[in-house]
């Protein structure tokens, strides 16, 4: 299915009565409007080409219809969502779910669509029906060497399909950890660890970054090999300027201080940048913004001060992305509520009066502090979203949009009721 630019451009005339007013309310209190709004339109969070389908439990799935069955169709869905949005407008791939069959024609699909290639992932978590040797007690970290060499080689094959693509970084996640007190000794399992990805890291090409992601538990429930920030930041550091901390948001136990972590990251060059979801419990892989906004708020507060204080490019300098499971929404849907709900924390982060907050911090005025923080995240600023959007060609409610022309409904007829995306 296609968006038509008369179809977005017929949505934004009826709302354009109400979007102005609303705009022009919200407008007249944000200090250097221009600048937000470009910012705001420069600004792009790549889609995770696993979340295009319905996720699951372990104890069931309920598919919606009309999934993409390839990575052809997973680029058309994820085009739909940028049409829509303007800000949709990278895939990040992962690898063997998505080898491309013709590169060429994968890029040239891509690039139609507007979309870019944000970073590739590896998967040694899971083991594929043609590969010789099992993952089920690590991939490098194994004890067995002949495993290391395997899951080495993997993500070695993974960076060069993300050279063909035009990517430029790797994100590695490894499962690798222990169930059980004595399964494993830590100080061999990370250096085993270390040691696979240094080999990985020296394919990388000059231009590339390794993101090294961390997550406090599951599959593996006594330890992680990589199971927090300090231990993925250990092996960024010990591995070079290339390797990066990748922060995914439902990677922390309960109550985790996030937006310290990030602004500490930041502040040492080390942050990468951050798979977005939100959650209750834990890994719960649930639309971005849907239970703790004002986390949300408070990681991008951190985000935009630490990036401006190194004179960072908002848009370009660290990897956005979203990684999220979609069990009982469309995922589609779900997508488009998670990237307005970064856009919102972001836009908000960008009214925070940061003179009048240093002011209140030097004073230790922590009453003023607070203020000065919810003034900016209780402002609304979906109209100047919207506007943002607008400008750059999208609609100004994308959801609204994708419901009134029964997208699903049109791709279900397309595809079929029953297909199945690749992915978790
Ligand atoms: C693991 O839970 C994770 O967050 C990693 O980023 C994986 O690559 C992704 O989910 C998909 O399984
Ligand atoms: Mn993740």
């Amino acid at each position: 299915m296609k968006l038509t630019k008369q179809a977005i451009a017929e949505h934004n005339e009826s709302l354009a009565k109400t979007h102005k007013k609303q705009f022009d309310y919200v407008a007249e209190s944000v200090h250097d409007l221009k600048a937000v709004l470009q910012k705001l339109v420069d600004f792009q969070v790549a889609i995770p080409s696993w979340a295009l389908g319905s996720g699951g439990t372990r104890f069931g799935r309920f598919p919606g219809g009309g999934e993409p069955r390839n990575l052809e169709e997973k680029i058309e869905d994820i085009g739909l969502l940028h049409a829509l949005n303007q800000s949709s407008g990278a895939v990040s791939l992962h690898i063997p779910w998505d080898i491309p069959k013709d590169i060429n024609a994968t890029r040239t699909l891509a690039a139609m669509h507007g979309i870019k290639f944000d970073a590739v992932n590896s998967n040694t978590f899971q083991d594929q029906p043609d590969q010789s040797l099992s993952y089920k007690f690590g991939s490098l970290q194994h004890v067995d060497k002949a495993i290391r060499r395997q899951a080495i080689a993997h993500n070695i094959e993974v960076i060069k399909h993300g050279v063909d693509l035009g990517s430029k970084s790797l994100t590695v996640w490894l499962a690798d950890g222990s169930c059980f007190p004595g399964q494993l000794n830590f100080r061999k399992a990370f250096q085993r660890t270390l040691e696979s990805l240094q080999e990985i890291y020296a394919a990388l090409p000059g231009d590339w970054k390794m993101f090294v992601e961390y997550k406090a538990f599951e599959p593996n429930f006594y330890s992680m090999t990589v199971g927090d920030w300090g231990q993925s930041y250990l092996y960024a550091s010990k591995l070079g300027p290339k390797a990066y901390t990748l922060v995914d948001l439902g990677h922390h136990l309960p109550n985790a201080n996030i937006e310290q972590i990030v602004s500490l990251l930041l502040m040492e060059d080390k942050l990468a940048g951050f798979h977005f979801n939100d959650s209750k419990y834990g890994d719960d892989d649930l639309t971005v913004g849907s239970i703790n906004p004002y986390q949300l708020f408070l990681i991008f507060n951190e985000l935009v001060e630490g990036m401006d204080a190194r004179g960072m490019n908002h848009a370009t300098d660290l990897g956005w992305m979203i990684d999220a499971s979609h069990n009982v929404k469309d995922p589609l849907e779900d997508l488009l509520q998670s990237v307005e709900a970064i856009m919102i924390a972001y836009a908000q982060a960008l009214l925070v009066n940061t003179k009048e907050l240093k002011a209140a911090q030097d004073a230790n005025d922590v009453v003023k502090a607070q203020e000065v923080l919810q003034t900016a995240y209780r402002t609304d600023v979906r109209p100047l979203i919207a506007e943002a959007r607008k400008q750059s060609g999208g609609a100004l409610l994308p959801l609204q949009l994708f419901r009134t022309l029964k997208v699903r409904d049109e791709l279900i007829k397309e595809r079929g009721k029953k297909t199945v995306a690749t992915g978790l």
